[in-house]
């Protein structure tokens, strides 16, 4: 029994940025007030690990341990928690929802004022880190979470208890990539029967809109990539039409879906992070059919992480004459504790398909295979077992 003592455990440590991750023996504290210690028993590799790992300016901080989509077991619990116990089963999430501020008791919401979202590099509530090498040097955390270690520790607002059932090769999809896909379309931009919808970029995060459309009764789902083989892949996951962009010779993208709907999408979703995408996304959306319909069309959401400091530009007149919306939203705009375990219903009751997005398994030591399957454009999800 280690309750309240530090545990030694392999992790897996970003040394220097874009450099392979090195496995070592660590150091992980026992959960402070308000925190939980967790055996990881399964991660997965989400493009924003990539993208800090290979970050070489701040927010970069060296040596870290990254892996923010996951699921494990509770091993000890710290003073006032009494949401779970040991042995129980959770997701981590970079996102709090501690339930008792403002914003997590209002439906408008899904951004935790108690703990707000940041990019620290420690624990959120004292800002201070539970990890430390043999040495005694300090390893940074990421996105409150750091799963690529046997064990992690998580503030209590950033976990959710579920269903010790569900496969966790499945269940880890919905801390991070695939559920913020599928809120952005259920949560965030409310697709309704019949809609149509576009989607710029099909990564994870935007097959994962797709799938959130289809369920939702999309009529047609329009993928937007560069990448021709995407469609191939779209077509399992919903999409109904596709747009290669290299294709559109000198036309903007936007004018092509305007042409294929007769006017615009109802909900365009930007999943890669690119300022000239979003606003093409934001071109793509169908105006206000009549001034007296007050919801329904015109919605972009922006799914997509841009580059620092990274700006976007649109016509103040379209704003004005259109009515339409442009919103961004982390998590899909899910509220953790509460649409998690929705999710995970949803696929027991084989309505919400998960199965496809993973398309790679490997043991914890091949961890540096999962990047370069992710670099290499391989992978959608490649869960890594601890
Ligand atoms: C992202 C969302 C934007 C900031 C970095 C993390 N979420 C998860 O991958
Ligand atoms: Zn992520």
């Amino acid at each position: 029994n280690e309750a309240g003592k530090p545990i030694r455990c392999k992790a897996a440590v970003a040394r220097k940025p874009g450099e392979p991750l090195v496995m070592e023996e660590i150091m992980v504290a026992p959960p402070s007030r308000h925190e939980v210690r967790v055996r990881i028993i399964c991660t997965s590799l989400c493009h924003s690990d990539v993208t800090f790992w290979k970050m070489k300016v701040l927010p970069a901080v060296f040596p870290r341990i990254f892996g923010h989509e996951a699921i494990g077991v509770v091993e000890s619990v710290g003073e006032d928690v009494d949401e779970v116990v040991k042995g129980d089963v959770v997701v981590p999430v970079f996102l709090a929802n501690c339930g008792d501020c403002a914003d997590c008791k209002s439906n408008k919401s899904n951004l935790c004022s108690t703990l707000p979202f940041q990019l620290s590099p420690w624990m959120p509530r004292d800002q201070t880190g539970r990890f430390t090498d043999l040495k005694g040097e300090v390893l940074y955390h990421f996105l409150n979470v750091s799963s690529f270690s046997e064990y992690t520790v998580l503030d209590i607002a950033h976990l959710v208890k579920i269903d010790p059932s569900v496969p966790p090769n499945k269940a880890c999809l919905l801390s991070c990539g695939v559920s913020t896909g599928v809120g952005a379309a259920w949560r965030t931009a409310n697709v309704e029967k019949g809609s149509t919808v576009a989607i710029f970029g099909l990564g994870s995060i935007g097959l994962a809109v797709a799938e959130g459309a289809r369920i939702c009764g999309a009529a047609k789902i329009i993928g937007v990539d560069v990448n021709l083989e995407k469609f191939e892949i779209g077509k399992k996951f919903g999409v109904t039409d596709f747009v290669n962009v290299g294709e559109c010779g000198d036309k903007p993208v936007s004018e092509v879906i305007l042409e294929m709907t007769g006017g615009g999408a109802d909900y365009c979703f930007e999943c890669v992070g690119l300022s000239s995408l979003m606003e093409q996304a934001y071109a793509s959306c169908r105006k206000f059919a009549n001034l007296r319909v007050i919801q329904g069309w015109g919605k972009t959401v922006v799914l997509g992480v841009g580059l620092p400091g990274s700006q976007i530009s649109i016509p103040s007149l379209d704003l004005l004459h259109s009515g339409k919306t442009l919103i961004g939203a982390l998590f899909g705009g899910l509220k953790a504790k509460s649409d998690i375990p929705v999710l995970l219903k949803r696929y027991m009751d084989k309505d919400l398909q998960l199965d496809k997005f993973v398309t790679h398994e490997v043991n914890f030591e091949d961890i540096n295979k999962a990047f370069d399957l992710l670099l290499e454009g391989k992978s959608l999800r490649c869960v890594i077992w601890m």
